[in-house]
């Protein structure tokens, strides 16, 4: 049993609102780590970008899988998936979960769409919505193939995203919790938090509910909490905080060939990467195990 899904079912199930916050890498993940934020939402958006790839599933099953174990063998806070549609029919929705109980991965958010998906914000006519039953199976399949009892699926409902509508969200919804999932993700691309508000006017606290407050990022915790969100992910600021400043070293070595003129006291120090690399835990270990005379 992993105590990461442990930890993340508390979470869910607190009355209070815990957050999320995105990692695309172990790096990132250890600094989510380090400030003390309750967990990690591995996104599909910021490490398919941060490969170079679209958020449209180009990424495999197995590159992704990779990438969580890297994070997973770093940190010890409740890592939440991204999972997309799951990479396939249940088949592969099976292989998927039991690889992610493997790896100590806490749980798998996967989401109503068809294969291959698009991000939510793209506008697009390929943003379709899976069947209901279809869905439902997968969520089925996933409970039955996990090995870790305490293992969390969050299942995603798009109905907003694609303009389905408040009652297609609600039924959805239900019939997910019916068919074995732990929460439910309601996500909306409106600039306010209203759309989330009547979703969970109606909701009536039936099982936690988890939401991206990306379009709507300046609704106050506060106001979420009161309304009944469980879980904020903030699902994309650590990768949007690398660009920006990696952008800017880019740029000034571009035009001065030259680090000479760029603030490097506001950089990471090379002595903070030997940190995050645990550098001291291989000098230490080769006094014990080194053969170094
Ligand atoms: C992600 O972070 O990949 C998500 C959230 O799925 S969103 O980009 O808002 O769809
Ligand atoms: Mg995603």
């Amino acid at each position: 049993m992993s105590s990461a899904s442990a930890a993340l079912r508390a979470l869910l199930t607190s009355p209070t609102l815990s957050c999320l916050l995105e990692a695309y890498n172990a790096a990132s993940a250890l600094l989510v780590e380090r400030a003390q934020v309750a967990g990690i939402w591995a996104s599909s958006l910021t490490i398919s970008c941060a490969n170079g790839y679209r958020d449209n599933n180009t990424l495999s099953m197995s590159q992704v899988l990779d990438l969580l174990e890297s994070i997973t063998e770093r940190t010890t806070k409740p890592l939440l998936f991204d999972g997309d549609t799951g990479y396939g029919d249940f088949a592969h929705v099976e292989l998927l979960t039991r690889r992610l109980c493997a790896r100590g991965v806490a749980g798998l958010c996967m989401e109503d769409k068809q294969l291959p998906k698009r991000n939510s914000f793209v506008e697009s006519p390929s943003q379709q919505l899976a069947t209901i039953k279809g869905f439902c199976g997968k969520l089925q399949a996933a409970r039955e193939a996990a090995t870790d009892d305490d293992f969390v699926l969050v299942a995603r409902t798009e109905a907003l995203i694609v303009g389905a509508g408040l009652d297609e969200a609600l039924e959805r919804a239900h019939a997910y919790i019916d068919a074995g999932a732990d929460a439910i993700l309601i996500h909306s691309k409106q600039a306010s938090f209203e759309q989330i508000a009547q979703f969970l006017a109606r909701w009536e606290r039936r099982a936690p509910i988890v939401c991206v407050p990306t379009t709507y990022s300046q609704t106050p915790v506060e106001v979420m909490e009161e309304a009944g969100v469980s879980v904020a992910i903030w699902a994309n600021y650590m990768l949007r905080a690398a660009i920006t400043a990696m952008r800017q070293v880019a740029q000034h070595v571009g035009q001065h060939r030259t680090i000479t003129g760029f603030d490097e006291l506001a950089l990471s120090s090379v002595a903070d990467l030997f940190e995050l690399q645990d550098n001291a835990g291989l000098l230490q270990n080769e006094g014990r195990f080194g053969c170094f005379e």
